[in-house]
């Protein structure tokens, strides 16, 4: 049995199990009221920030996106997660790691400062989801998660781009480029990841498989779902969300918009519906508040977020975690 811990559960819980107490209006914002340690023993999930947005290509703000995501999750752990109808928390023990230390007035420190952070999470044998952070973070963390699991990683990407924009230059921060240096470094193995949503233009996607968002809108959730299963099948898979990947009218706060996107529910229902797959690690991205209106896209985000947990919620009571 839990504690009753009534208020402030960010930093007065110390069980790692358990629902939170909250008024949801007030007290320390951690991500769905976890508490905040560096403590990783026991622990199957550390959900950190990685407050970055130095890669951008057009609109900054994705650093301020950590902290709203938290402040986005707080309705959320005063009832059983919908539609599952369970506390991920009975089962799965999450704890909020805080937030990556980054330089950003040293830029060339900063992939190894992401890496480094990550390899000290997946060294405990804790899982990672992580809140960016512009786009670029998942390079760092595919190779920290590369080295932990074994390469190449099949990627689940959901975006309104391909990030496979061509970039020979080793040191470049951009949030655009990462998944061709992943796909040139066999971080990642082409055949057997996929892309959903993608609505702008590239030359080459490298051999990964691409459901764009037209074919999302064609043929609808289940079957997109249904063909990502099929391309992944059992292979371990880095699951990587660009909040972009949503229609701007779900998701306004973000650096590089893009009309004719996803809606919440569609994206929401593919992910639920995960639970299959072998999942090593896991991000949402890109989310930029002061592009938001009303918080609603921290609100997507952090929403996405807890799906993702809920699957391995799923995972840990099938003895698969
Ligand atoms: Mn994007």
């Amino acid at each position: 049995m839990h504690q009753e811990i009534k208020g402030d559960s960010a930093f007065r819980r110390h069980a790692l199990h358990g629902a939170s107490h909250e008024n949801t209006f007030a007290g320390a914002l951690s991500f769905m009221r976890r508490n905040y340690s560096r403590n990783l023993e026991g622990v199957d999930v550390a959900v950190s920030g990685i407050p970055l947005d130095l890669a951008t290509t057009f609109r900054p703000g994705a650093r301020l996106g950590p902290a709203a995501v938290r402040a986005a999750s707080v309705q959320m752990p005063n009832l059983k997660a919908f539609p599952w109808g369970f506390d991920p928390f009975d089962h799965l023990a999450v704890i909020d790691y805080g937030d990556c230390w980054i330089d950003p007035h040293n830029p060339l420190t900063i992939p190894g400062a992401i890496a480094g952070h990550a390899r000290t999470i997946l060294a405990s044998g804790a899982k990672m989801l992580t809140l960016g952070g512009d786009h670029f973070i998942t390079y760092p963390l595919l190779k920290a998660h590369a080295e932990k699991y074994g390469k190449p990683l099949s990627l689940i990407h959901f975006d309104a781009h391909c990030d496979t924009w061509p970039d020979d230059n080793p040191h470049s921060l951009n949030h655009g480029t990462m998944f061709y240096k992943a796909v040139k470094e066999g971080l990642i193995d082409p055949a057997t990841s996929v892309q959903i949503g993608l609505r702008t233009w590239n030359e080459d996607f490298m051999g990964i498989n691409v459901i764009d968002a037209p074919w999302v809108h064609a043929h609808g959730q289940q079957a997109t779902l249904e063909r990502i299963l099929d391309i992944v099948g059992q292979r371990p898979a880095y699951l990587t969300f660009d909040i972009d990947c949503l229609d701007p009218a779900f998701a306004p706060g973000t650096g590089t918009p893009v009309a004719g996107g996803l809606s919440s529910a569609q994206a929401l229902h593919i992910v639920r519906g995960m639970t299959p797959l072998n999942l090593v690690g896991m991000d949402v991205v890109e989310v930029s508040p002061p592009f938001d209106n009303s918080e609603v896209t921290a609100l997507a985000a952090a929403h996405l977020a807890v799906e993702m947990l809920c699957v391995l919620r799923q995972q840990k009571v099938a003895g698969k975690l």
